[in-house]
Parts: C-alpha cells; structure tokens; sequence
C-alpha cells in the first residue's frame, strides 16, 4: 500500500469532525453533503473485501426510498448478497476513523480478515439519479484506484442491476452476461416463454400503469420495454423529467400513506405499480370502481408467488426475521425454495442449486408430460426472478406472469386474503439508538416501561398489535400498528408514537393525531 498516495488521496475526502455513521439496514444513508468520505473509504474496502474473497465486488450509489437531498452506498458481496455481516463492523470502523487513523485501521482489517494485499482486487460500482450520486461515485473511484484496484462503472443502473452483475461475473457468466443487455435479454426471454403458455396468449392486451418514483426505474424499464413481447403494454408515469424523486410518489409513499402516489391517473380496476427510488421495491393497487384505493403490499405478492409455486411445489412454512432484506435473504437460503417480501414491496423468491437443477432435469428430460410442463413453468421463474437481491422490474414480470397464467385479475389477486386496517407511523426521538429490540423486532427491551405501556395499549382493541423500533435507514423510530377498523388503528398507532415520545426523548412537539 503506498501510504502517502493514501494520505493524499483522504485528506481530498475529508471526514467532517466529530461525525460518525453507522452501517445500518442497507449501508451507509444521510445527507448527501456528509457522505464524501464515506464513498471514498467503502471504495478502499471493496478493494479489500474484493481481494479477501478473491471476487469481484459491487459498490452501489443510492439511498433508495429516502429524500433526494440524502443518499448513501452498500456493498455487494460475490454473488449479489448483501455484505457478511462481519464486515458491516469494518465499514462502519473505517467510516468513522480519523484521518491519522486511517492507515492503522486498513492494516488491522487486512489482520483480522486475512487480507493478501498481493491479490487483484476488481469493483463494480453503479449509481441512482440522485443530483449527487456521480460526484459520490466518483469518490468511491478514487478510493478504489489509490488501493491499485481496478473498477467497472456500470454508470445509472437500478440496485438489482448492479446485484445482478456481481453475480453474473463471479459465477462466470453462468448466471447470465454482466451487461444491461444480458439482463434485459435472460428476463424478457423467460417473461415470454411464460406468457405464451398463458390461456390468454396472443389475444388481448396487458396493460400496465408504473409509477417510477421519479427514480432509476424510468430510465430502465425504457431501454428494456422494446425486449417485451407485443401484447404487455407498460405506461410510465413520475419518469424523473419533472418532479423529485420519491416525492409524493413511489412504493414507500404509497404503502405508508395508504393512497395513489402523485401524477398518477388511475381509473377504476386499473392495474397499477409503484417502485422505489432505485427500483428494488415494488407495490401494485388499484382503485374499485366507487373510488376505494386497494393497496397490493409485499405481503400479498408474496402470497400470490407462493400459492403459484406451491401448486407446482409442496407445502409452504412461515418464518419470522428482522426487518431488512439482508437477514430475510439468509432464512430464505435455507430451503429448497424461499419466498421472502416486507410489506414494503421487497424481495424476491430463492432457489437452492439441488431444487434448480432438478428442476431443469425435469424439464429436459421429464417422462410424465404434466410434470415436464410444470418443470418449464418453473424453470423461466427461475430464469425471470432476480434471485440476488429483490428487484421492481423482475418482481413485476413475475408478478404479470401469474397474473396471466393463472387468468387472474387485480380484484381477484386482492381478494385472496383481507389485511386488518394497518398504520405506520415515524417518531423522532434524540437517539434512536435507546430502542432495543428482540424477538424479530417485535418486542421492546429498552427503555424500560415502553413495552408495558405498548402492552396496555394493545389490549384496550380488538384483533390488534403494534410494533416498536428504530429505523435502519432514516433517523427515526418506526411505529407499526393494526386493529379491528382504521380509526381503532390510527388511535392505536397514535398513542403507541405518543409512548415512544415520551420514555425514549421525543424531539420537538409531540405526535398529533
Ligand atoms: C432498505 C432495506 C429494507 C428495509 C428498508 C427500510 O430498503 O433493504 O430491507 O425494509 O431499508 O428499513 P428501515 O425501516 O430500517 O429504515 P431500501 O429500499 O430503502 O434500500
């Protein structure tokens, strides 16, 4: 390591004093103007993680749901999984280290993780549409050069995207090509195998409205839409030429404030989806036709996609993880097929290597015709989902694919189960870091008396439950709660932010109804 290229290069990325990040739910996330350093120091630690694990690593610019004005950046492990939680330590030490420490703390991770600097180091780095994602981009660049680490800059490219190219790379293009081309080309392909064997194929159209949050997803579902087969017809709305991004729009809007995003128009029983800012979520709703909203949440997509396995599949257990993708990713790797979504729209379905490739035996070889199709029928799923990381436009062609197979309508889909009225709600408190939490997040150990008061509150409502904890992402708590009707629920949510603001240091005036 040339360690007065090292001192030049930071003391170009300085770290303002006093600040330290944590890496949260999904890497580093603030404002914009905070993160310089922050981009600067994670393109070192690819370089480091990439020659730790001797692979090509992902570097991703973007805070997905949060407010232009923030952004953030996460690192992509060799096949598109979230980085091991061991290094998350290591991020947020280097992060957070002094200039004249910065040095000290590189040799102590190339220790403590058995690092052979003599190894090549490759990084894939990727960006949103943020205002400020090119200039942090550029930081991280420059971090990973001062290390002699070489880079590929995918440029604007969705999350998925760029989880999809970490993959394809290190498995040798057996996951499919590392190109923008290769993923439009292996997702539209099995989309279409599947909607020719719809009972609907070749007659009527699909129409689709998406709102793209003002986001990455615009862009994106332009480039591949010419790869769609004729009969799906999609109409992007909130493409980024006009407004902000996620503002007033977008699938973390939609499912917190329960309505249709902004610069949408939606007639009844239209089908519609919203992505988030950097397109690795997604929601579908609709309006009935006396105007009531329907909210299709990750929830049902995840109902939806496993009652169409499971009938080509068989019997289907639940698990309960914390909040965050990256815990829900490694319970789903445990079976043979994983079908993971937060409420909030993200995620996605895993295949393990033996239920795959018997599944493509099946569908090759298979000597009873009914089985060989189902195995077909599987096999472009598996082709279709982005089983790296959940991903808006792959969830969507899944989603449009059962949708037409099975001959279903929106109305239908929805009607397969009905949710109990649900709010969430945010409270900002001094540190959110005074909420500790265990069972999966659903049970409040510090500070004390707040579980015994959301206990309480709980029980003056029927069916009800509510939920307590600190966001991984935003500097807020979040408040989760559900009863028997909206108005027993937003008391509910509304007294349980009020307990929150009281025992855990509620910042300005306190909650209002
Ligand atoms: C990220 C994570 C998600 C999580 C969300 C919100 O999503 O990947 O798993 O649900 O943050 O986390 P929290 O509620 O802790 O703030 P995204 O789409 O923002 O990258």
């Amino acid at each position: 390591m040339d360690s007065e290229a090292l001192k030049k290069y930071s003391a170009l990325h300085p770290k303002p004093p006093g600040l330290t990040l944590q890496y949260g739910t999904a890497g580093f996330r603030t404002k914009a103007e905070q993160l310089d350093h922050v981009m600067f120091r994670m393109g070192l630690l690819a370089v480091l993680r990439s020659k730790a694990v001797v692979s090509t690593i992902g570097v991703m610019v973007t805070a997905s749901h949060n407010p232009e004005e923030d952004n953030g950046v996460k690192l992509v492990d060799p096949l598109g999984e979230m980085l091991h939680p061991s290094w998350e330590e290591y991020a947020t030490q280097l992060a957070n280290a002094e200039e004249q420490e910065l040095q000290k703390i590189i040799t102590d991770i190339c220790q403590k993780a058995a690092v052979n600097q003599h190894k090549d180091a490759l990084v894939f780095i990727g960006r949103d549409t943020r205002p400020s994602s090119e200039k942090l981009s550029q930081s991280v660049i420059d971090g990973i050069s001062v290390l002699g680490g070489q880079y590929h800059d995918y440029g604007l490219v969705t999350t998925p995207q760029l989880h999809y190219m970490v993959c394809c790379q290190n498995t040798q293009g057996q996951y499919g090509k590392a190109t923008l081309e290769g993923y439009y080309e292996k997702l539209s392909k099995a989309f279409t195998e599947l909607i020719k064997q719809s009972p609907s194929a070749g007659g009527s159209q699909r129409r689709l409205k998406i709102d793209c949050a003002n986001g990455i997803g615009a862009l994106k579902l332009s480039e591949m839409e010419p790869y769609f087969p004729k009969e799906v017809i999609i109409h992007l709305f909130n493409d980024g030429t006009k407004e902000k991004l996620n503002h007033l729009c977008g699938a973390d809007f939609v499912k917190v404030h329960q309505k249709p995003p902004r610069g949408l128009d939606m007639k009844p029983n239209e089908r519609c989806c919203s992505f988030d800012g950097d397109a690795d979520r997604i929601v579908y709703y609709y309006k009935d036709a006396t105007g009531h909203f329907h909210l299709i949440d990750g929830d049902k997509i995840a109902t939806l996609i496993s009652i169409f396995l499971k009938e080509l599949l068989a019997k289907v257990p639940v698990h309960c993880v914390k909040t965050g993708v990256k815990h829900l990713h490694h319970k789903a790797q445990e079976f043979d097929v994983g079908v993971y979504f937060e409420a909030n729209g993200h995620g996605t379905v895993l295949f393990s290597k033996a239920a795959e490739t018997k599944i493509r035996q099946l569908a090759k070889e298979g000597k009873d015709d009914e089985k060989r199709e189902a195995a077909k029928v599987l096999e472009n799923m598996i082709d279709l989902i982005n089983q790296t990381v959940g991903d808006a436009i792959s969830d969507m062609l899944v989603i449009e694919a059962i949708l037409a197979l099975k001959g279903l309508t929106v109305q239908q889909w929805d009607a397969i189960y009905t949710d109990l009225p649900n709010r969430l709600l945010k409270v900002q408190v001094a540190d959110r870091r005074v909420i500790v939490t265990t069972d999966a997040e659903r049970r409040v150990v510090t500070p004390p008396g707040l579980q015994e008061k959301i206990d309480a509150l709980v029980k003056k409502y029927k069916l009800s439950r509510a939920f307590v904890r600190p966001s991984g992402t935003e500097d807020v708590v979040r408040i989760y709660a559900e009863a028997d009707t909206q108005e027993n629920t937003d008391a509910l949510a509304h007294e349980v932010s009020l307990a929150v603001y009281h025992l855990a240091g509620g910042k300005g005036a306190p909650p209002q109804p």
